[in-house]
């Protein structure tokens, strides 16, 4: 799809493998057929994605050895080469395997930590060779069910020394941080995007250390999404977006995005918009899930929907009357400025 401009922004849109699936939850086995990798690729290309997000075993099993990797990223990058698609980024996924039932790189057992970085250094060479320096750190696990699991002051440190192996490894690489207070773990070490950046900032190369904020993690912390946006972006950290919505301090829900509050929505829009994202090839990336109830043959809709509420959002966004909004504030008149923004939502 042609970049999509709007006010300074550049639009250009990203998904994940994992937001086509059968609808298991941790009540429930799956309750429809799964997409092939192909079908996914092609749903991906018909609803208008530019760029796929990838955890490193999305391109092959974690078990092959480097040469077998080697071959397989080859043939994902064909592939995407053939479909006029990117890959945006690469995750390790550091949540499944046995190795990182405590956590990762915050782990008690060094084994655990070594795997931890190993997994990590292949999923760089993945990228890199996919074509793309951004690297993504879910922190999943990095965190403890009881305060008294892990000694906080020890885990401080590993996160430290993760992240400097990690910006050892390749000089080229960006680290993105995607926080998430909780769940799976009940507290993770690292709750906000400022907590991450704090630490990035005392790293060995605080410039290759930005975020990736997903709009639910930014709820569930009680912050607006759209200041934790602003906040990156005035910062120059905000290198990637996962938007989606939640209705109020559940699970982490994945609701198709504007879907709950179209207001929140709007704000993350025009933060985008005014922030200028996607200047730097920064893309639009949503992280949403279908409903269980969703029968296959429409288990894409949250996507198609979700990018079609973000562009509905981007015409109101062109709406927007800067000189309008400047006397409200001035005149420090905010209901009247809240009529004006109701109202524009309302398409009056
Ligand atoms: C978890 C989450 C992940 C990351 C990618 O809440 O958002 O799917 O986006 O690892
Ligand atoms: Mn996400």
């Amino acid at each position: 799809m042609p970049v999509m401009k709007v006010g300074k922004a550049q639009f250009r849109f990203s998904v994940g493998p994992w937001n086509l699936h059968p609808g298991a939850d941790p009540f429930g086995p799956p309750v429809r057929e799964d997409f092939s990798w192909a079908q996914k690729m092609e749903i991906f290309k018909q609803i208008g994605f530019d760029a796929i997000q990838f955890h490193d075993d999305d391109v092959c099993s974690a078990e092959l050895n480097p040469a077998e990797t080697s071959k397989a990223v080859k043939a994902m990058k064909k592939q995407l080469k053939d479909l006029g698609m990117e890959a945006e980024f690469v995750a390790p996924r550091l949540w499944e395997h046995g190795n990182t039932v405590d956590g990762g790189w915050t782990a008690n057992d060094a084994k655990c930590r070594k795997y931890a970085i190993d997994r990590s250094k292949r999923a760089v060479d993945i990228a890199l060779e996919l074509g793309t320096k951004r690297i993504v750190l879910w922190p999943a696990r990095e965190g403890t069910y009881i305060r008294e699991a892990k000694d906080p002051f020890e885990s401080y440190k590993r996160y430290s020394e993760y992240l400097n192996m990690l910006l050892e490894y390749d000089s080229s690489i960006l680290i993105m941080g995607e926080m998430k207070p909780n769940e799976p773990t009940d507290a993770a070490y690292l709750p906000t995007p400022g907590h991450f950046l704090a630490m990035g900032a005392q790293s060995k190369d605080p410039k290759r250390v930005g975020i990736l904020i997903e709009s639910a993690h930014s709820m569930l912390l009680g912050i607006d999404p759209s200041d934790d946006m602003a906040l990156c972006l005035a910062l120059g950290k905000l290198w990637g977006v996962h938007l989606n919505d939640q209705d109020g301090l559940k699970y982490d829900q994945d609701k198709s995005f504007g879907a709950v509050n179209i207001r929140r929505a709007f704000n993350q829009v025009w933060v985008l918009a005014r922030g200028g994202f996607g200047q730097k090839g920064e893309y639009v990336g949503l992280d949403v899930k279908a409903m269980r109830t969703q029968k296959q043959d429409g288990s894409m809709k949250h996507l198609s929907n979700s990018l079609q509420f973000f562009k509905d959002l981007c015409e109101i966004v062109q709406k927007v009357d800067g000189d309008k909004i400047a006397e409200f504030r001035n005149a420090r008149d905010y209901e009247e400025l809240e009529r004006y923004i109701v109202r524009l939502l309302m398409g009056k």
